[in-house]
């Protein structure tokens, strides 16, 4: 793409962050690139879903007569593929796979880790609601040539980038990599990622959103009650829960407000996952102005013990997600 366009693609903005950082090997660069062609992959399938009644069902056979896979077991295979023989990653994680996941030796190892949920909400996909990939990047500690669970386990503050990928009604890859946040919308007519958001920014004031499941409202401890009340009437604050994570925290960057996934009396750390839902957006509402808490302490600060740890959550605007920890110590 020709600079007089105007237009960035995805491929132009990476080559050009590279170039200001003389130190950089161009791996970086090409591990994003891969990530983004598994998101382009992924929505391309993602896009297809509403016709499986006519193509053909998970399990079933389609018009091509391979057997049809269930989306998120797709999502999980098209990343795992897009990265397994890039010479790039040491080891990945996926909330789809109960252990980590080494590079297999027929393939070079690199120093990346890589986290990801390939296909959040996939419960939405059958109402044709918004889902998503949210990815998250480390480099390896560990000192063999190939990672290992502990390159893995390591807090989000340490990560070296984050980011989700939202199929909504356009395509969108966010992500930070340290230094601001970055939204590329997909083109589909030349099948490019162009800059759409760039350096976006949590607004201030905010709007004064607060989204939650409240069906469990009775689960709640008497802080989270307290606090959605009072946002509800002296906050006067509206609400808006799509129950799918990767849109709500869209919104949420994009509008302000707070979401939140507390624990509750049947799910003691809530239901979100800390290593592939809550600090991969942790680092990206963090640096677009916003804070994620766990009620008590930064969601990036946690050291993970095991891959699959729930962790509950809030998220969003820091004067917000400051109200809701100062309300919650009332539980303590
Ligand atoms: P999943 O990993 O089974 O897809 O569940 C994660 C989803 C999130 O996208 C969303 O924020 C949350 O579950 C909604 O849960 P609930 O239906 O309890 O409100
Ligand atoms: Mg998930």
């Amino acid at each position: 793409m020709s600079a007089d366009t105007h237009v960035v693609t995805i491929s132009r903005f990476l080559v050009e962050e590279e170039r200001r950082h003389p130190e950089a090997t161009g791996a970086f660069t090409d591990l994003l690139h891969e990530i983004a062609l598994a998101a382009k992959v992924i929505g391309r399938e993602v896009n297809k879903a509403g016709l499986v009644d006519i193509l053909g069902a998970a399990g079933d056979e389609n018009v091509h007569g391979e057997t049809v896979q269930k989306l998120d077991v797709f999502a999980n295979n098209v990343m795992y593929r897009a990265l397994d023989h890039t010479g790039l990653v040491a080891c990945m994680a996926s909330e789809e796979n109960e252990g980590f996941i080494p590079i297999p030796d027929k393939f070079p190892a690199g120093d990346y880790v890589v986290i990801y949920d390939p296909l959040d909400g996939s419960s939405n996909i059958d109402v044709n609601v918004s889902i998503g990939t949210i990815f998250s990047i480390h480099h390896k500690i560990s000192d063999g040539e190939r990672g290992t669970l502990e390159d893995c386990l390591q807090p989000g503050s340490k990560q070296v980038a984050a980011g989700y990928v939202l199929y909504g009604s356009s395509t969108m890859l966010v992500y930070t990599s340290g230094t601001g946040v970055h939204g590329f919308t997909l083109d589909p007519s030349i099948g490019e990622f162009l800059l759409s958001h760039p350096r976006m920014e949590i607004p201030v004031p905010p709007r004064k959103v607060y989204s939650i499941n409240e069906a469990y409202f009775r689960r709640w401890s008497r802080g989270q009650q307290e606090l959605v009340r009072y946002m509800k009437t002296e906050g006067e604050f509206g609400s808006r829960y799509i129950g799918s994570f990767v849109a709500d925290i869209h919104r949420t960057l994009l509008q302000g407000g707070i979401f939140m996934y507390p624990s509750d009396s049947v799910n003691r750390d809530g239901k979100l996952r800390l290593m592939y839902e809550a600090a991969p957006m942790a680092m990206v509402v963090e640096q677009a102005g916003g804070r994620a808490s766990d009620g008590r302490r930064d969601i990036l600060d946690i050291q993970p013990e095991s891959l699959h740890q729930r962790v509950p959550l809030f998220m969003g605007s820091t004067e917000f997600v400051d109200l809701a920890e100062e309300m919650l110590a009332v539980d303590d």
